[in-house]
């Protein structure tokens, strides 16, 4: 049942091209009236825009290179990887990066370096960075690979080059998991969905390395198994409010702040909510409540997006929010190689 694989493939693409670029609208905004998110929405049905086409930001450019990178080597080259982030990043540089990983992008371009995880190794006094800058580019590695231990090895991979803190490495397999679930159908039981997460997480945080990590930033023990069932919390509750999400969830640039969000915004909208409109789908519902969780707004849209893409179907995806959205037609093109690449890989086995 549900959408083609193909169709989902597009979706999660096209699904996160989508919100980077409708969601850069209110990044950093710290309280989003729903009305101004609706307002932002409808000017898309327009025939002509006076503010022209949404631009992508990092989200997207550094979702292109991972890729491009897997669809031209065929395999995870991290080599290959880190000279395009390092290439796009030195060709278009106001895409709007992170602080800190602007550093670890210009040390990637050096023809001396031999060790491509030492710039991220080197981030913030050697632990590395927390923020999501893994996760917003991980959705291919679940398209990529058809094997969940693949797909989680080489998500971890892809996050290190820039990512070398596992509180922000694990946001990235947390995410690829979650695109890999819902490109299985597994969002038909909501609850069945978290359960695999959470249980996915404790595998994973169980880890020296995160011990001492979430030690070392004032973070309980498993910190995405903490939000990960806080989130499965909100889902047995009648109502929670924007407040409560982006206080106990978060809304922020850290990984462990914006994941978890993004996978309660998919699982918030699969139902219809009060206040965004009956002619919304589910996709549509999870865009429009990701933008009015304010903060981080691009990045959680683009991650929900691709998790809500991969679950509703390219259908699902208003064409009219589309050709608004620099790439989002390219995104298309994308999905179709990598689903190629993917079929590979399954009759490999
Ligand atoms: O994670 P990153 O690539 O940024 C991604 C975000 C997304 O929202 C994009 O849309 C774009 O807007 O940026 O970039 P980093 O610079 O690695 O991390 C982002 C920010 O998190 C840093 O600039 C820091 O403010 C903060 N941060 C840390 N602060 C203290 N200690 C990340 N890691 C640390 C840390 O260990
Ligand atoms: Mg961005
Ligand atoms: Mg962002």
């Amino acid at each position: 049942g549900g959408p083609a694989l193909l169709s989902r493939f597009r979706g999660a693409l096209v699904g996160a091209v989508l919100g980077d670029c409708v969601g850069g609208e209110f990044e950093g905004a710290e309280e989003v009236p729903l009305e101004r998110v609706l307002q932002h929405l409808s000017a898309l049905e327009r025939e002509e825009r006076g503010e022209g086409i949404l631009q992508y930001s990092d989200d997207t450019a550094m979702t292109r290179c991972v890729v491009q990178s897997l669809l031209t080597r065929g395999v995870f080259d991290q080599q290959d990887l880190a000279r395009r982030f390092a290439e796009e990043y030195r060709s278009a540089p106001g895409r709007g990066y992170g602080s800190g990983v602007v550093q670890v992008l210009q040390k990637l371009a050096s023809p001396r370096l031999s060790d491509v995880f030492q710039p991220a190794r080197a981030q913030f006094g050697g632990r590395g960075s927390f923020g999501n800058g893994g996760a917003m580019r991980s959705a291919p590695f679940a398209l990529a690979f058809s094997d969940p231990a693949q797909v989680k090895k080489y998500s971890r991979l892809g996050a290190m080059l820039t990512h070398y803190c596992s509180l922000g490495y694990n946001g990235a397999v947390l995410q690829a998991l979650a695109v890999h679930l819902a490109l299985q159908g597994a969002l038909e039981v909501p609850q069945a969905f978290i359960n695999s997460l959470i249980s996915e997480m404790e595998d994973i945080e169980a880890e020296d390395q995160a011990f001492s990590d979430a030690r070392a930033l004032n973070e309980p023990e498993f910190p995405f198994c903490t939000r990960l069932r806080r989130v499965k919390e909100f889902m047995e509750r009648s109502s929670v409010s924007i407040e409560e999400v982006t206080s106990e969830l978060g809304n922020g640039i850290a990984a462990l702040h914006s994941v978890p969000t993004a996978i309660f915004c998919v699982l918030h909208c699969l139902e219809p909510q009060p206040g965004l409109p009956d002619c919304y789908g589910g996709f549509e519902r999870t865009v429009a409540y990701c933008l009015a969780l304010g903060g981080d707004t691009d990045t959680i849209a683009c991650m929900a997006g691709a998790i809500a893409g991969a679950h509703y179907g390219i259908e699902a995806v208003p064409p009219a929010w589309q050709r608004w959205c620099e790439g989002a037609e390219e995104a298309e093109v994308w999905a179709e190689h990598l689903h190629q690449l993917y079929l590979r890989s399954l009759q490999r086995g």
